[in-house]
């Protein structure tokens, strides 16, 4: 009889457990935040005037300053792996990719691992995601979501959502620019939320300004009258650097003129010049078509009568490169400020947090290059800025090192849920309310990139950054060490390993990188090469991808008539 009522007692649990973990948890009496959290695709600091950098300040982008303006900016945020699918996935789990499981873009990510919009969800959120997604695989842990194929396009572009109907998930072409139905998608979500008693959590995720920087119609002459500065390491020689020379990023090298560059076969022809992929073109409506060839058509004309070759060829591409990557910028930054005017219109502006990042930093021509991927300042920095009003003093600014390994635990400590054990960063709400009074929010952070042989063929590496210095191992092909003094060369070209003054400082940076990934149980089975073969015929590949424009530039053996 007692074992009757022990097993009865025991199904009757087990059933409120079930219904348990159908239901919400009961929310907490405090008012818990709303987030919307806006992610671009590619987005350099350089690029967003709160950071001040001078070409920003040709481009300047007044939405995403005002939510560093009334919030917070980070100064010090990196990513731990620069690269797309990785970042997200370090996003979404607050765990680094070798424990994530996603190391480099083409891995399906594990939906069913534990992620910060599931246990969201769980305390009681609504949430939803909303654009780029990029991690194979359908999103886990949103009541909503509406996401772009793959990479996404700018004009016209596929989503993947579930029918309503149906409840399958269709993938359908919405007419229109990415940037602007991203927007316009995150603010009808926004109005479906607003009058709910529930929390609501929104990732909202751009294409832009990613490859191919197709800029909006309105957009497309934006910055043709301006010359934007390009960075004094243009021509760099990567002296030092072994690991800098072999790359098949270079924008004078390797940029596809029709495809990246929008330039044309000849005067008067709306024929693109090299253009590998022909669908982002090809895809455009008629009219759009043509309001993009007309728009385009003067330049373009301009280029082919100026007959510019050598480092004028290669200042000139540095240019059209600029505009174009800056003209996405600006329909994202007008779409921010719709975000941010709505939530103000709507009464939810103060009880918001509303953060801006991207996915990883990026080269706008520092070195030579576009694209991200190295553990170098300029892509592995990542862009933060948040604002939550009475909670963030305005103007705030954090120079502590922080990590997107960080986000996670920072929005589930906002909504009042447990931060889970096994994440492994860090809530930064002691640093947005300079709470924290500890010497150092951390003193070192580690990075590794593993996508290789891919697109730029940038080698496989791992490494340490502290405040002032960096240390990276190229173990893939050359095994080659690099310590940089960030103080001394923040533009990171004098490569410091074989100088005996820094022995101290490099001894010291191997133990603590040792240390480092020891606490994040990297396994030794992380550092696998590539084999031989795959990375020979994958150059070659994306050599001949490169196509034989004849107007590639070697800044060292080119001679140039025109100096
Ligand atoms: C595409 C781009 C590359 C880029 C990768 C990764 N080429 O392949 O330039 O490095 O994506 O980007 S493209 O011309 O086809 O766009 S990521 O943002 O997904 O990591
Ligand atoms: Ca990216």
């Amino acid at each position: 009889m007692k074992y009757v009522a022990v097993i009865i007692l025991s199904l009757l649990m087990l059933q409120s457990c079930k219904e348990d973990s159908k239901k919400p948890e009961v929310v907490k009496p405090v008012k818990r935040p709303n987030i919307v959290y806006i992610m671009a695709d590619d987005h350099a600091e350089q690029a967003i005037s709160a950071y001040g950098h001078p070409i920003s300040k040709l481009a300047p982008t007044p939405n995403i300053d005002r939510i560093a303006t009334e919030g917070a900016l980070f100064k010090n945020n990196f990513c731990t792996n620069s690269i797309c699918g990785p970042s997200r996935a370090v996003v979404l789990t607050g765990k680094f990719s070798h424990v994530n499981g996603f190391r480099m873009n083409g891995n399906k990510f594990d939906g069913s691992q534990q992620t910060f919009p599931k246990l969201l969800q769980k305390a009681g959120y609504n949430t939803a995601v909303i654009g780029k997604w990029h991690l194979e695989g359908l999103p886990e842990g949103f009541d909503y979501w509406k996401i772009l194929t793959d990479q996404g396009n700018y004009y016209n572009p596929d989503f993947i959502a579930v029918n309503a109907t149906t409840k399958n998930a269709d993938t359908s072409r919405v007419q229109g620019y990415a940037t602007d139905i991203i927007t316009q998608d995150g603010i009808a979500y926004l109005n479906s939320v607003k009058d709910s008693d529930q929390p609501f959590m929104l990732m909202l995720q751009h294409k832009a300004p990613h490859r191919n920087w197709m800029p909006a119609l309105r957009h497309a002459n934006k910055f043709d009258a301006v010359e934007f500065p390009l960075p004094d390491t243009y021509f760099t020689a990567h002296d030092g650097s072994l690991a800098s020379q072999k790359q098949l990023q270079t924008i004078y090298k390797d940029m596809y003129e029709g495809h990246d560059l929008k330039l044309t076969t000849s005067k008067g022809s709306s024929e693109l010049a090299w253009n590998p992929w022909k669908s982002d073109f090809e895809r455009m409506t008629a009219e759009q078509r043509k309001a993009w060839d007309s728009a385009y058509q003067d330049k373009n004309d301009a280029f082919h009568d100026a007959q510019l070759s050598g480092k004028d060829l290669a200042n000139y591409k540095g240019q059209r490169y600029l505009q174009d990557y800056l003209a996405t910028i600006a329909s994202m930054d007008e779409g921010i400020g719709e975000v941010l005017d709505y939530l103000e219109a709507n009464g939810l502006a103060e009880n918001t947090i509303v953060v801006y990042t991207t996915d990883q930093g990026f080269y706008l021509g520092e070195k030579g290059w576009f694209d991200k991927r190295y553990m170098y300042e300029e892509s592995l920095a990542m862009p933060l800025v948040i604002k939550y009003p009475g909670v963030i003093k305005p103007g705030t600014v954090i120079e502590d090192l922080t990590q997107n390994l960080d986000f996670a635990e920072t929005f589930l400590d906002y909504a009042n849920a447990e931060i889970p054990e096994d994440m492994q960063g860090k809530s930064l709400r002691p640093l947005l309310e300079q709470t924290f009074d500890g010497d150092d929010f951390r003193d070192a952070v580690y990075y590794h990139y593993y996508d290789y042989p891919a697109f730029h063929m940038v080698k496989k590496h791992y490494g340490i950054r502290t405040k002032r210095y960096k240390l990276i191992h190229f173990y893939d092909d050359i095994d080659t060490w690099e310590l940089y003094d960030l103080e001394e060369d923040p533009k990171e070209i004098h490569n410091q390993i074989d100088n005996s003054d820094y022995d101290a400082i490099e001894t010291e940076l191997r133990s603590r990188l040792k240390e480092l990934q020891e606490e994040y149980q990297v396994k030794e089975n992380e550092f696998k090469q590539a084999p031989k073969e795959s990375v020979e015929s994958a150059f070659k590949q994306f050599e001949r991808l490169r196509g034989e424009t004849g107007t590639s530039y070697n800044p060292q053996t080119d001679t140039d008539t025109k100096l």
